[in-house]
């Protein structure tokens, strides 16, 4: 069974105006779309044919780069596209509230600290909010590494990911990335990310 290019949940113009339609079809039909295509070539002969993305990027250390790059790319855009809806709320409740309040002492903290993270993410990368041994924490990682792949500094179960590289808001936003993260904070699925920290 080879990866395939998800559906998105919305229209490509659903996010407007904090991430544009042209922005989100690229992205999607070229980047993504690459990614996968790339991901399914990379595998083929590798023995890690039919493995769940998530298995792929626990061995990536043993792979050619081609599947780190592409095995990556295909998963954090997946998750991505997820995390993100037209009129997000503006923060999550319950326990996951509950579990940033206590982790990062408030919610705003924690919103300073994931965006300083995606602000400092020097060229091409992601920052994420993980679970990691039952804790919270923020990280980040280059070009399209993951806390899920056994070669990253900092391990974990990515629950909010978002993608800073210039292909994500150029269009848009062209050098401004706080722009972009201050609209992508409009757009976060606290849902979503809520179904991914009770697993
Ligand atoms: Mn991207």
């Amino acid at each position: 069974m080879a990866f395939e290019l998800p559906k998105l949940g919305y229209d490509y113009s659903a996010l407007e105006p904090h991430i544009d339609a042209r922005t989100m079809e690229i992205h999607h039909t070229k980047h993504h779309a690459a990614y996968t295509d790339n991901l399914n070539k990379a595998l083929q002969g590798s023995g890690l044919e039919g493995k769940s993305i998530e298995e792929v990027l626990k061995n990536v250390s043993g792979q050619p780069a081609a599947v780190r790059n592409n095995g990556g790319g295909f998963y954090n855009h997946n998750l991505y596209w997820k995390i993100l809806t037209p009129g997000g709320a503006s923060k999550p409740e319950g326990e996951l509230l509950d579990a940033l309040n206590n982790s990062f002492d408030s919610f705003e903290n924690f919103r300073d600290a994931f965006i300083q993270a995606a602000m400092t993410r020097f060229g091409s990368g992601w920052a994420w909010l993980i679970l990691q041994d039952n804790k919270l924490a923020i990280t980040s990682t280059p070009n399209q590494d993951n806390p899920l792949m056994d070669v990253a500094e900092v391990k974990g179960a990515p629950l909010l990911g978002v993608d800073v590289w210039e292909h994500a808001y150029y269009l848009k936003y062209q050098n401004r990335r706080a722009d972009y993260l201050n609209a992508f904070w409009s757009l976060v699925n606290w849902d979503e990310v809520a179904r991914r920290f009770k697993g």
